[in-house]
């Protein structure tokens, strides 16, 4: 009786401790969530100007999330941090996350280049895992960006995890993080050697792309507007 006692007074507390842990979530969602459209912004600015520069996107798409309290619980723990929204904010840099997917290899580096580069940003963090692929094959390159927001309190500045990458960077981690999932992580050697092989050669079709869409850029030097513009003269 005392037993059922006790673990039902345990069960009340954890809930109390959980319904304090969404409260604070919701409190900082405001701020995470308006940093994103900050850096969202900002991305959808530069990919119009080239546009209207170079008649292309280099962005493909994009992508946003906030992470779960679930998720967020679990990073902390893996990481041996106490388990609160505070110390998630002290010591989580990717609560907000942004994935831009761009065509090219280049444009990933001059997109980054483009956005480290605005004086009201600050880099935070740098991981290039595309000159320096993960072991597994996964490449990405990884930005985590602080930028100013603005709140009835004042401004502050929250950080954000930006990862760009390609098409073919985005296809690989997309499926290689199905797979993992439904393995539970645990993906036999064999078929992780296989999936080192599949990032090795979607690496290679990247290059092979940026070559082609080089080759290309010279060809549309002589666009049949251009070439009439020539004419006239
Ligand atoms: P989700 O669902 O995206 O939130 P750190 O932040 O440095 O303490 P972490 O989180 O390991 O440690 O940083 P890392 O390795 O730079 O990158 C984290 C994110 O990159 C992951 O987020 C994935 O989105 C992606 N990522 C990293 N490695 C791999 C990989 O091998 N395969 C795939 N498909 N994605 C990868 P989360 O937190 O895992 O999940």
């Amino acid at each position: 009786m005392s037993i059922a006692h006790d673990s039902g007074a345990e069960l009340i507390h954890f809930s109390e401790e959980f319904q304090f842990m969404l409260d604070e979530y919701f409190h900082i969602q405001c701020r995470y969530q308006a940093a994103i459209r900050q850096v969202q912004t900002k991305l959808e600015i530069l990919n119009l100007e080239f546009e209207t520069k170079h008649r292309r996107n280099p962005i493909h798409h994009m992508e946003n999330r906030m992470k779960t309290l679930q998720s967020i619980t679990e990073k902390l723990q893996r990481k041996n941090m106490e388990v609160s929204i505070n110390s998630a904010v002290e010591n989580l840099y990717d609560i907000a996350g942004v994935r831009v997917v761009c065509s090219y290899i280049q444009d990933v580096f001059q997109i980054a280049d483009l956005l480290t580069g605005q004086d009201d940003i600050t880099v935070i963090r740098v991981n290039d895992y595309i000159r320096h692929p993960k072991p597994n094959g996964y490449r990405s390159l990884h930005l985590v960006v602080e930028v100013p927001v603005f709140l009835s309190e004042g401004r502050m500045m929250v950080p954000v995890e930006v990862q760009i990458r390609t098409i073919a960077m985005d296809f690989w981690a997309s499926l290689e993080h199905n797979l993992r999932y439904k393995s539970d992580g645990d993906v036999p050697q064999d078929i992780g050697d296989e999936l080192l092989k599949t990032a090795q050669d979607i690496s290679e079709i990247d290059e092979r792309m940026q070559t082609i869409h080089d080759r290309m850029s010279t060809l549309n030097l002589k666009t049949p507007r251009q070439l009439s513009l020539f004419d006239d003269q």
